[in-house]
């Protein structure tokens, strides 16, 4: 009989810990807990009454609590893979407990992954966990699509299962260990609703098509707006207003079924709420006026675009549809309508040389850029490029795979590349901007930006740290097809 179930979102490099720092920034020391995982933790409480869920993004873990459970479910991400099986092996030595991993990397990677547990669920957890939990139950054979484990030393693949097509779960955010107290206490914590999952696009680097599909699958516009006034009411505070009124919807690609988002955006402003909203998307909605105009009326106050690259030579490499003039014509399009602009770019494509840093600084101050997401390329397995590219990774220590450079790009030396980012980051976010921001910008976006400063303050830190070990890296590094030798001469 299943009494007691956990459920656990591994941290990566820092586990939260308490800080003076958090009222400011998320990265170091806080940051915005799985909402994926919490509905799984919702789906499962209506089965099992004790079921609780941790994140080390918000918390410590109880691990008393969590070594008398009959099944515990853990979530990883590339990110957080390293530290999701550290604690898997510390579970492993202390409880009995059944130790499910499930999330993209697991997915993704699962014959790495079933070494540190006893199953892995692939894809959306929504149905397979519910079919696992009576299987466990009823003693019946876990043989259902989606499940991976190890029989005589072999792994055994039930093969790939159907994505859940209703996928309108609230997720019961109370579930999550600490969350109430911290939601209210910072603001660095934002309301996160996911309103679709997948994108029909088909860029080689990207993890999600490959664990979500490549079908745009929805939330009835209802169940969304219903989920965005559970999240702003539990995140609201008693006496002290928040100063960040941002839902932030975490969908990946928001405008890509057209008629849903207009539904969406119309129950939003049929409901009144009175929030800010972010969202992103790729840059053709930044050619439709109609949905730019009822965004601006739900009180979308930026977009995030995949900006992802510079020149038209590095959509080419990557499968990416996009071209650097319709971008650029495109941000002026949303900005016309009283939307500003986020870009998310990355850098490390074979065209990628000394100086990026300046040209991504240059392309945000010409097209009033208001925040920035700068990573290096990275490779993960399951993505079309892992194969291609593998070569060229430095390592494959997944905890520094959260923005640092962890491949040899073409043209700039790893070290280089990564000072790169640490460049833009400084001058985007220079002492100079924020005065200007705190003179000039609108209360909201004066608030984002200080955030903001302190993060990407916070960001640099970590960049520098990873700093000296690419520059101590001594290469000679030998393509198995020999497209190049890289010689490093620091
Ligand atoms: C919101 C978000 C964030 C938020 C919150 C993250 C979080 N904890 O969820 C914040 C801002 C903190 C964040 C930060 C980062 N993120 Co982020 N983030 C996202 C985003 C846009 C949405 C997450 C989400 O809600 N997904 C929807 C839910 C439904 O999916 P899910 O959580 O995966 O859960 C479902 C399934 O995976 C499965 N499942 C999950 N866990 C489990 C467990 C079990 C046992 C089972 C059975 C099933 C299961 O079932 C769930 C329901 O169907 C995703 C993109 C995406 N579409 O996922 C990127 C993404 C996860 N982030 C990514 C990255 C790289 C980062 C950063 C490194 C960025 C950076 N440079 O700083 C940081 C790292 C943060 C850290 N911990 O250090 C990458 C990860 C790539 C990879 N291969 O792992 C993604 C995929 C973006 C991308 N386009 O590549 N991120
Ligand atoms: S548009 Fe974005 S979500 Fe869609 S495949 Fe490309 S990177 Fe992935």
């Amino acid at each position: 009989m299943i009494k007691k179930i956990r459920f656990i979102e591994p941290g990566n490099f820092s586990p939260y810990k308490k800080s003076f720092a958090n009222i400011f920034t998320y990265n170091k020391y806080i940051k915005n807990p799985s909402t994926g995982l919490i509905t799984l933790t919702t789906i499962v409480k209506n089965i099992i009454n004790d079921t609780l869920m941790y994140s080390e993004s918000i918390s410590e873990i109880d691990f008393e609590d969590v070594y008398d459970a009959d099944i515990i479910f853990i979530s990883i991400n590339t990110f957080n893979a390293v530290r999701g099986y550290k604690i898997a092996k510390d579970i492993k030595k202390n409880s009995e407990a059944i130790i499910v991993f499930g999330g993209m990397h697991a997915s993704l990677n699962y014959t790495e992954t079933i070494e540190y547990c006893d199953y892995v669920l692939t894809g959306d957890g929504d149905e397979s966990i519910v079919e696992y939990i009576y299987a466990v139950e009823n003693n019946t054979p876990i043989d259902f699509p989606g499940v991976i484990y190890k029989q005589e030393g072999k792994i055994i693949n039930t093969g790939k299962r159907e994505q859940p097509e209703n996928i309108d779960t609230i997720p019961n955010r109370n579930l999550l260990y600490n969350y109430a107290k911290l939601a209210k206490r910072y603001d660095t914590l934002w309301p996160q609703v996911h309103a679709s999952r997948g994108c029909p696009h088909n860029c080689s680097y990207c993890a999600v098509i490959q664990h979500f599909g490549r079908r745009i699958r929805t939330r009835t516009p209802e169940n969304v707006v219903a989920d965005i006034k559970e999240a702003i009411e539990f995140h609201k505070r008693k006496f002290i207003p928040r100063l960040t009124n941002v839902v932030w919807i975490t969908d990946d690609n928001f405008a890509e079924n057209r008629e849903w988002a207009i539904s969406v955006l119309n129950e939003i402003i049929k409901s009144g709420i009175k929030y800010y909203y972010t969202v992103q998307a790729r840059y053709e909605i930044g050619f439709d006026d109609e949905i730019l105009d009822l965004m601006k009326k739900a009180g979308f106050i930026e977009l995030a675009l995949g900006i992802e690259f510079l020149d038209d030579s590095s959509f080419k490499e990557f499968n990416k549809k996009s071209s650097y003039s319709d971008i650029v014509k495109s941000i002026k399009n949303i900005q016309k309508h009283g939307i500003g602009v986020r870009g998310l770019f990355i850098v490390g494509a074979e065209n990628d040389t000394i100086g990026i840093s300046d040209k991504i600084v240059k392309f945000v101050e010409d097209n009033n850029i208001h925040g920035v997401l700068i990573q290096s390329m990275f490779f993960t397995p399951g993505t079309l490029v892992y194969d291609q590219n593998k070569d060229l990774l430095i390592h494959q220590n997944w905890e520094k795979y959260d923005g640092n450079v962890v491949h040899y790009p073409k043209n700039i030396k790893p070290h280089e590349l990564q000072q790169e980012i640490i460049t833009a980051s400084r001058k985007i976010y220079s002492v100079k901007k924020l005065i200007h921001a705190i003179l000039h910008y609108k209360f909201i976006n004066k608030v984002l930006f200080i955030g903001e400063f302190f993060w990407h303050m916070s960001v640099r830190k970590n960049l520098k740290e990873e700093l000296k070990y690419l520059k101590d890296l001594s290469v000679e590094y030998k393509i198995k097809d020999a497209k190049f030798v890289m010689q490093n001469n620091t």
